[in-house]
């Protein structure tokens, strides 16, 4: 995963040590060395994680944490403190200030290299569901300014797995100044057990619990349906860094070492509840807003009206990204045949099984539209040329392979579909009528091309012999 990281520090060695190490990992590095120069570059770059330096003159890192954190439009991306302090009270006074983490030096590579991936990945997530609600709120259907994290932090409801009454009862205290609901779990089974009944806002899981492996009950929690979108805070011995590191990786949120302080337990434990509330609500009203204005009440599809919006930002987004888009005109053939003879009524019961095979067959972050009539568009982000002609493919038979059941005296009808695509190379000036432009072409080659065909603006028709899978070895 490629990402953005803004490394802020007043001595040019200290930038030069990070940006080697971080470019060495494939990260696309800026620098900035005052206060002012990083708020800059925030402003100007929209960097996907921030490493800021505590300690430099004129503003310090502090308070450029909090001017990134108070606009709204900058709030979400995570800020890692790098200090040579380790003084529990500058921990808090970073935290207070929103900071997500802190990192002491010298750097430990595997915790700084956990901890960036971590918070990335975490913010790609929440970035993805900002587009989608921004879309939202362009077409007027929820207010704007929604996408600021300003989430209450009480009243959360916690899980905490551990088997010290010392540390859980320390845990259960700090988190009584926020009015939290607390759970204790001493074991795997008991921890699982309570998911499964209970709502939680967060988990903090001890990594030494006496009877079993701590990460692989973060690892089981992460993976079961109920507890996947549940923040998890790992509590360890400093001792315990690469497993720290580890657990990072496979999905927990954030860590506080032994012995507690109560304070940095409360600043964590807040940062974490107000992302996960902040995420939870860009979901729901992204939700609520789209079954409002749309979908397409036949087929459930997004309508042209969301889709116009949606290719415009994924085509600006695209100006600046290293993958290509793929774009995809789907039409059905010869269907006005099929409603004259058959009527409307089974011409929408095609329709409707027609937008269920196109879903089925693609990525989850690919998206369809029906524009209208029999007509159909997929959006393909992160394709080559080559992944782009095999979707393709692959919607074109999973349409023709295959009848149609319908209410007709056959039982059932055999449709076919024609394909019109093309690929937005990465970097490519936004231009939404060109694209259009060129499916639509594609598609209309593809129609005089006989039907039931893919065609390419890029590469023309494609042989449907060339995507045959590969014969199975044993066939019954
Ligand atoms: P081609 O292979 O060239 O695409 O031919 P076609 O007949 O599919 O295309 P044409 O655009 O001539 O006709 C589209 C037909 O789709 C016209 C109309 O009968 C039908 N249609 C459009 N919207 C709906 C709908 O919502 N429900 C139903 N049942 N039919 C629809
Ligand atoms: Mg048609
Ligand atoms: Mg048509």
């Amino acid at each position: 995963m490629s990402a953005r990281v803004l490394v802020v520090d007043d001595i040019l060695p200290n930038v030069k040590l990070l940006e080697a190490k971080l470019a060495s990992e494939y990260y696309e590095v800026l620098t900035a060395t005052s206060g002012q120069e990083a708020l800059d570059k925030v402003e100007r770059d929209s960097p996907d994680i921030v490493l800021l330096d505590v300690m430099m003159p004129g503003m310090d890192g502090f308070e450029v944490c909090r001017k990134i954190k108070e606009n709204p439009e900058h709030a979400h991306i995570p800020v890692v403190m790098v200090t040579a302090l380790t003084d529990a009270a500058d921990r808090v006074r970073g935290l207070e200030a929103g900071a997500d983490d802190f990192l002491s030096k010298p750097l430990n590579d595997t915790a700084l290299m956990a901890r960036v991936r971590s918070l990335v990945r975490l913010k790609m997530t929440i970035d993805e569901w900002r587009v989608r609600e921004n879309t939202a709120s362009q077409l007027g259907v929820v207010d704007k300014g929604g996408t600021a994290m300003t989430e209450p932090v009480e009243n959360a409801r916690v899980l905490i797995v551990d088997d010290q009454d010392y540390d859980s009862e320390k845990v259960v205290q700090s988190l009584e100044v926020d009015n939290d609901i607390t759970d204790i779990a001493k074991t795997g089974v008991e921890a699982m057990e309570r998911v499964t009944n209970n709502d939680y806002d967060l988990m903090i899981i001890s990594l030494n619990l006496n009877s079993e492996d701590g990460l692989r009950l973060c690892s089981h929690l992460r993976s079961s349906e109920r507890s996947r979108s549940v923040p998890i805070l790992m509590v360890a011995g400093e001792e315990d860094m690469s497993r720290i590191a580890h657990g990072l990786e496979i999905g927990a949120h954030d860590y506080i070492l032994r012995p507690i302080d109560k304070n940095e337990l409360l600043a964590r434990v807040r940062t974490q509840i107000r992302r996960k509330r902040f995420q939870e609500r860009l979901r729901s009203t992204y939700e609520i807003s789209l079954s409002m204005a749309l979908t397409d009440s036949l087929t459930g599809l997004y309508n042209r009206r969301y889709f116009e919006v949606h290719l415009q930002k994924l085509l600006q987004k695209n100006e600046t990204s290293r993958k290509a888009l793929g774009l995809l005109m789907v039409d059905i053939d010869n269907f006005k045949h099929v409603n004259d003879t058959y009527g409307h009524a089974v011409g929408d019961e095609i329709l409707k099984e027609f937008a269920e095979r196109l879903q089925d067959k693609l990525r989850g972050f690919d998206m369809v539209a029906r524009l209208g009539g029999e007509e159909f568009v997929a959006i393909l982000p992160d394709v080559t040329n080559e992944m782009a002609h095999i979707v393709a493919e692959r919607l074109r038979t999973a349409i023709a392979d295959k009848p149609f059941t319908c209410k007709v005296p056959e039982g059932s009808l055999k449709i076919t579909t024609s394909l019109g695509g093309t690929i937005v190379e990465k970097g490519t000036v936004a231009d939404p009528e060109k694209a259009m432009k060129e499916v639509d072409d594609a598609l209309y080659a593809a129609k005089e091309g006989g039907r039931n065909v893919s065609f390419f603006h890029e590469s023309g028709r494609l042989e449907p012999t060339d995507f045959i899978p590969e014969p199975r070895m044993f066939i019954d």
